[in-house]
């Protein structure tokens, strides 16, 4: 399932960071299993990145309180509640990543020295924005593509959290956008809700030509 090639990174290749804020990581309000233990990994990718003149981007969940996402917006609902409304859902989650918390910053432990550009996301309080390329009615994007469009990029190589919500939907829009997604495995994690979510969205993304790699892979 991984690839056996060895990849050399060059100034057409960027790193995308998803989502590394500590609202996700554990002691966060929306914790991912083990979503501390993947910022040594992404630390050496950055580095490798820098070194060979690829582009680093850091994704940020980054709502507004009033955001529909959010169980406590809504009468009776409960974290993990299904509900699947105009570009919300499967399931609604705990108040997270609120603009300007702790919370939705990015975790200090992080090489943030060498970002080349944020993208924020999920401003809008009526739908979610899983994609960092946009929202999920796909009806407002943000400069993600631009901004790899005038960097001339061709490889988008994507890790962070949560492999199977923000990291999926945004290397499947990755795809749709025309770019050459990798997915680097070991170092992104999953919140495997409903269960059995993560080997689903792996699944999805192998059909649908997202290239699997690990850190090992790279040169
Ligand atoms: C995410 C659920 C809600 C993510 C963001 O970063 O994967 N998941 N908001
Ligand atoms: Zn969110």
């Amino acid at each position: 399932m991984v690839l056996k090639n060895k990849i050399k990174i060059n100034r057409n290749d960027a790193l995308l960071v998803v989502d590394m804020q500590y609202d996700f990581i554990p002691g966060g309000a929306l914790p991912v299993k083990d979503g501390d233990k993947i910022i040594d990994l992404i630390n050496q990718l950055i580095k490798t990145f820098k070194l060979n003149q690829g582009i680093i981007i850091f994704s940020q969940d980054w709502h507004p309180s009033n955001h529909l996402s959010f169980a406590s917006n809504h009468l009776n609902k409960n974290p993990g509640d299904e509900f699947q409304s105009k570009g919300i859902g499967p399931v609604l989650w705990p108040d997270h990543c609120i603009q300007g918390t702790k919370g939705a910053s990015f975790h200090k432990n992080l090489k943030i020295e060498y970002v080349d550009k944020i993208i924020q996301k999920g401003l809008d309080p009526n739908t979610d924005s899983y994609s960092a390329f946009r929202d999920q009615l796909k009806d407002k994007e943000t400069e993600l593509r631009v901004f790899l469009n005038e960097k001339n990029i061709k490889r988008l190589f994507i890790c962070g959290l949560a492999l199977d919500y923000c990291c999926y939907y945004t290397a499947i829009d990755g795809l749709e956008f025309g770019f050459d997604v990798y997915f680097i495995i070991d170092a992104s994690k999953g919140v495997d809700i409903p269960k059995g979510n993560i080997s689903d969205k792996l699944k999805k993304m192998k059909e649908s030509g997202v290239k699997f790699v690990n850190n090992q892979n790279f040169l």
